[in-house]
């Protein structure tokens, strides 16, 4: 009888401490505002081994990629202010960054400090990874035909940075490096959740692989919370 009632107390203890370790989370939707920019067709004709890939379906340009209502896909949103100085364990799983059909996908990737960014060349053609970073060294290399992948690795948290390959000048990507796992990045639907904050405040931070950034303070407390971010084309000076 008495094992049973340390069971049933220890049962409660257990529920209790579930309850006030209750994370809050903050989601919302990224839209664009105003005329958009229309994205074109790339003109891949100079170059035969691509253009031969996209006889049926050209590659678009997508450096403003939207859903219906305008909202945007391939934006980065990261908590930038008060997360707490912790160790957050690295997924040992790569993130996939591929060069298929001439094209990076995805558009925009994010990777965390240490974990492998698997860069991909399934296309059997050269192509060559030239990423231009500023906190972390940049490199730039040749992935011929018959190398098939390549990990890389960063060591210090940085906004998203451009891949480029300078054999399909179109061909553009963008990374970013961060020490935590309070991150998100929008689909065409525009939608972005980060979950497992503590209460607290927060500063949130919307990246566009071009537009200027997006800032927002937001108060988290148990639940979820709506930040929604807005972009538009720069005022013409
Ligand atoms: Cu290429």
């Amino acid at each position: 009888m008495k094992r049973f009632i340390h069971m049933v107390m220890a049962a409660a203890f257990a529920v209790g401490i579930a309850t006030t370790a209750q994370a809050g989370s903050v989601a919302g939707k990224i839209v664009f505002e105003g005329e958009p920019i229309v994205m074109k067709p790339v003109d891949t004709s100079a170059v035969p081994e691509c253009h031969a890939m996209h006889k049926d379906k050209p590659i678009m340009r997508e450096e403003l990629v939207l859903g219906p209502g305008q909202t945007m896909a391939n934006i980065y949103v990261e908590v930038t202010k008060g997360v707490p100085q912790k160790d957050y364990p690295v997924p040992t799983e790569p993130i996939v960054l591929t060069q298929e059909g001439c094209r990076y996908a995805p558009r925009m990737v994010a990777v965390r400090v240490g974990q492998p960014l698997k860069v991909l060349n399934p296309d059997g053609i050269l192509h060559n990874v030239n990423y231009l970073p500023k906190a972390n060294p940049p490199q730039n290399f040749a992935m011929p035909a018959n190398m098939k992948e390549k990990d890389l690795t960063f060591e210090k948290a940085e906004a998203p940075f451009m891949f480029k390959c300078d054999i399909h000048p179109w061909m553009g990507a963008y990374c970013a490096v961060v020490t935590h796992p309070f991150f998100s990045i929008t689909k065409e639907d525009g939608v972005y959740k980060i979950d497992g904050l503590e209460p607290g405040e927060y500063e949130i931070t919307a990246y566009h692989e071009r537009l200027p950034k997006q800032v927002a303070t937001v108060k988290v407390a148990d639940g979820e919370i709506t930040q929604d971010f807005k972009f538009s084309r720069p005022a013409k000076k």
